[in-house]
């Protein structure tokens, strides 16, 4: 059993002490999740960090983590973290948003989406059942924190199989949220 314990989340930066498991994802690794794919001598750019707050993979606990995406784009669309539904579908997630300019697409397997700000203050619940993925829109880093129950699990090849029903481009002014022509292709 866990003891009770305090991690210090630094809100600007998303930085946690102590320092757990770290996970880095460069470009190579949304090659084929972008409309465009990741050019040869941008494969090795860092896209975002998770930083881990560890927890049994249990129903009973609650795993949390930060997440930093960095600003920038692969053609028009925006940094973004792979996206994915919970192993165990109906398992719930919360965002917290701390800085940055942000939005959370989130799919049903049948279709359905929503898209929801997130920039500092903003709580948003992930129900069951619905794909997520967390795209920053700004020229700052977006920074997050994100609690859902130790068993939810990933499924990323659903995601990497079919796509989100929609995009997000790089507008004039607003991001501009479009269908994505290569879903369920
Ligand atoms: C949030 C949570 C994590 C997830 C991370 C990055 O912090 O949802 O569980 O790992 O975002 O998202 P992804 O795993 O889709 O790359
Ligand atoms: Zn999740």
């Amino acid at each position: 059993m866990l003891e009770p314990h305090t991690t210090i989340l630094d809100l600007a930066t998303g930085a946690l002490e102590p320092r757990r498991e770290l996970t880095e994802r460069r470009l190579a690794d949304l090659d084929g999740l972008f409309l465009e794919p990741v050019p040869p001598e941008r494969r090795g750019e860092l896209a975002y960090t998770v930083s881990l707050i560890p927890a049994p993979a249990d129903g009973a606990n609650l795993p949390s983590s930060t997440t930093v995406i960095r600003p920038g784009r692969v053609g028009e669309e925006f940094f973004m973290t792979k996206g994915h539904f919970h192993a165990r579908r109906d398992r719930a997630e919360i965002y917290l948003g701390l800085s940055g300019e942000g939005r959370l697409v989130m799919a049903t397997a049948d279709g359905r989406t929503a898209v929801e700000p997130v920039r500092a203050g903003t709580v948003s619940y992930v129900p069951g059942h619905w794909a997520h993925r967390t795209v920053n829109v700004g020229e700052e880093p977006l920074v997050f924190y994100a609690v859902y129950p130790g068993d939810a699990g990933y499924d990323y090849a659903t995601i990497e199989d079919e796509g989100f029903p929609v995009v997000l481009l790089a507008g004039e002014a607003e991001p501009r949220v479009v269908p994505n022509p290569r879903y369920g292709s």
